[in-house]
């Protein structure tokens, strides 16, 4: 089985940090979409990463289907819970995190492009105010809590964790933790484990 990936992407980051949560033997290929040549389009249409190849040599993406796709075939206590309530539970703080981090993708896309044509300050208003309220609402989720759902580490606190870490790598004046002082220590506790540290992004 091999990852396809770039070692900054987030979405890759999550699976990676998911696969050594799991022990799963899993090779790690660095491949960018966006350089010439790129593999990428050959295993995912849609020419994004992370893309997983199974020993058959099927593909699997986009990210949330990778990572139940390796819960199912991978041995040791399920980071998706089986009863459906849990798991859609679980599933709605994936889907949180990763709408997080895909309005500050959108951010960080946008501010590289030249000042002539970057979008307007309502539509920057508009992917902040996402963020706000995605911030906010894990805050008030999680409350003192030590894991987001069940008591038990899941899918959803790597989640959490890694669009929290993205943020902070993306913008990284944003200040958040100031007001959401239970998930600032959540976000701390989990950047500590081996598996948020051996995967964090080389520096920009
Ligand atoms: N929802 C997808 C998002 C994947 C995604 O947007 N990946 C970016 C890298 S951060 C990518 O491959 N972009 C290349 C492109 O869109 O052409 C997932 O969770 O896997």
């Amino acid at each position: 089985m091999k990852l396809i990936g770039s070692p900054t992407s987030p979405y890759v980051r999550k699976v990676r940090i998911f696969i050594q949560e799991k022990s799963i033997a899993c090779e790690f290929v660095v491949d960018r979409p966006s350089m010439p040549g790129s593999s990428v389009p050959q295993f995912n249409p849609l020419g994004k990463v992370p893309v997983l190849v199974r020993d058959d040599g099927r593909a699997v993406y986009d990210s949330s289907v990778i990572v139940e796709y390796l819960d199912g075939v991978s041995a040791g206590p399920k980071l998706i819970p089986e009863s459906f309530e849990d798991r859609i539970e679980v599933r709605r703080w994936e889907a949180l995190a990763d709408g997080m981090v895909d309005a500050t993708v959108e951010i960080a896309h946008d501010s590289r492009e030249p000042e002539e044509k970057r979008r307007s300050t309502e539509w920057y208003d508009k992917q902040h105010s996402k963020i706000s309220r995605a911030l906010a609402v894990m805050n008030r989720d999680l409350g003192t809590a030590q894991f987001c759902h069940g008591g038990r580490f899941s899918l959803a606190d790597i989640a959490v964790a890694y669009g929290c870490g993205y943020l902070d790598r993306s913008q990284p004046a944003h200040g958040w933790r100031a007001l959401h002082p239970a998930l600032a220590q959540f976000a701390e506790r989990f950047s500590a484990r081996p598996s948020f540290q051996t995967t964090a992004p080389p520096p920009a």
